[in-house]
């Protein structure tokens, strides 16, 4: 059996891409990635607002799945879409978008969570939702959102991957892993809450028909088959359509003592679980019960992650001293370590802007020495990052009672090498690195799955990984005082946690 052709599309918040992973079901199975098109994600903001530029990245996937013809020589077998999470578009009675979604960094959701809790205290929507307070849950942006003329004017609410599902084949739906993160969804029953909803006014019939990872989602529209040159029928097939979600099937570990980390423009750092966590002491620790593939609970924590070092990169360059990445991280693994260092979870870095200076005002109130040149800071993030990865992982296991045995990093910061060695330092674990495409390994793993070409679960899918990856391995090696010390300090500072 020739492998089959299958096109991930995978939006993160500073660049798309479209894969194609070619897939065989032969002997133990074989699995082959190939990016086809890489295309930025630039947000743009009018009139104060911050949004996504949706109709440039639909341009992109376009090309994309053009591109994935061209390189395969053929229609895809099928499409999958992920992308972040959270954030939405409203289309109204006629099916016409009505206005630019809005980004998730967006500050109008701010003051929302209090008055959310004038109504549901803290304690009952996370007994109902088992989600993390984050600023920027879609629960949030729909209470923000309430009395505004595009809400009014709504008859369907699709989520970013759903959205694009919906342009490219006229169908609606919404795909459950990324429904998890609305903080709506009650991750037991895996169904909508209908409890939360009313009490705070959103009406979900604004949301269209649950459907979940490996369900039918539809074929490419006629015009969409004209404009990418494709031959029809192509099916579009849902799969873990919330990034994270396809980012964490594709975690190549054995067994189940596992940690991961996805990184990206976040570090989603935590444990797969076959039940969620909802008791008082998860939620006063702030750990999410999103759901994965397959019936699992990601039991994770949102830490700021890479973002920190991606907008200090963007402000020295528009000072006029840009830097390159690669460099930065050689001259970085030369400054001596946890000398300085911030707390990586504080909601304090979530907004774009300035980041080298609010970082150095972060290490004074930390105390110690406050960074300078771009290594010295690059060194802060990196050993930062390090420290809130550790603390998840000791909290998720603590929390949930699950034995860990190894850390995964996956996603981009699977190549950060300084950042894999930190973290095992940091945990006094080995770190296994890899794939760094892991979300759209996922997705098309998900989908190859649905097609019949390979079999099985995760721990399948996963073997199937590991048998044509080579991931790296980082031992723990640096004495771990520094790293207790350090974490000490952190967690007397603030002593938000
Ligand atoms: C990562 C991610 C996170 C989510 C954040 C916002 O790309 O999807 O899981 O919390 O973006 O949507």
């Amino acid at each position: 059996t020739e492998p089959l052709p299958f096109a991930a599309v995978d939006l993160g918040a500073s660049s798309g891409r479209v894969m194609v992973g070619h897939v065989s079901g032969r002997g133990a199975g074989t699995l082959r990635l190939e990016e086809v098109h890489r295309f930025p994600n630039r947000p743009v903001r009018t009139a104060g607002t911050l949004h996504w530029d949706i109709l440039s990245l639909y341009a992109g996937v376009l090309d994309g799945l053009r591109a994935a013809g061209a390189a395969a020589g053929r229609a895809p077998a099928s499409v999958g879409i992920d992308t972040w999470a959270v954030d939405y578009g409203l289309l109204d009675a006629t099916g016409a978008l009505l206005g630019n979604p809005v980004h998730y960094r967006d500050t109008r959701t701010e003051g929302e969570a209090a008055k959310v809790g004038a109504v549901l205290s803290p304690s009952a929507l996370y007994g109902a939702t088992g989600l993390q307070y984050l600023p920027f849950n879609t629960l949030y942006q729909l209470t923000a959102a309430q009395g505004s003329p595009a809400l009014g004017a709504a008859r369907r609410l699709l989520l970013i991957p759903d959205l694009i599902a919906y342009w490219l084949t006229g169908e609606a739906g919404t795909e459950l892993t990324n429904a998890s993160t609305t903080q709506l969804i009650d991750p037991r029953t895996r169904e909508w809450s209908r409890s939360v909803a009313d009490a705070l006014g959103i009406d979900l019939t604004l949301f269209a028909p649950l459907r979940g990872p490996g369900d039918p989602a539809g074929r490419l529209l006629p015009e969409v088959l004209a404009e990418t040159g494709l031959t029809g029928p192509v099916p579009v097939t849902a799969v873990g359509s919330h990034d994270t979600a396809s980012a964490v099937a594709a975690v190549p570990a054995s067994g189940d003592r596992f940690a991961y980390v996805a990184t990206g423009t976040w570090s989603l750092a935590g444990l797969e679980l076959d039940a969620p966590v909802l008791t008082e002491e998860s939620r006063s620790a702030n750990f999410t019960n999103e759901l994965g593939v397959d019936g699992t609970v990601r039991y994770l924590r949102n830490i700021m992650g890479l973002w920190l070092l991606q907008e200090c990169l963007r402000t020295w360059e528009a000072e006029g001293a840009p830097q390159r990445l690669d460099r930065l991280l050689r001259e970085a693994a030369g400054v001596p370590g946890l000398r300085s260092f911030v707390d990586a979870d504080d909601p304090a870095f979530l907004a774009p802007g300035g980041m080298p200076d609010r970082i150095r005002e972060a290490c004074r109130r930390v105390g110690g020495p406050v960074p300078e040149t771009p290594a010295e800071i690059t060194r802060c993030v990196l050993d930062s990052l390090a420290l809130a990865h550790r603390r998840a992982i000791e909290d998720a296991r603590r929390l949930s009672g699950r034995a860990v045995d190894t850390v995964h990093i996956v996603g981009g910061g699977a190549h950060n090498e300084l950042l894999c060695r930190l973290t095992a330092d940091a945990c006094g674990l080995p770190v296994v690195a890899g794939p760094a495409e892991a979300a759209a390994l996922g997705n098309v793993l998900v989908q190859a799955r649905a097609a019949g070409v390979v079999r099985g679960g995760l721990a399948e899918l996963r073997a199937l990984l590991r048998a044509t990856l080579e991931p790296r391995r980082y031992e723990p090696t640096r004495d771990r005082a520094e790293w207790d010390r350090a974490a000490a300090l952190l967690a007397g500072e603030g002593g938000r946690r």
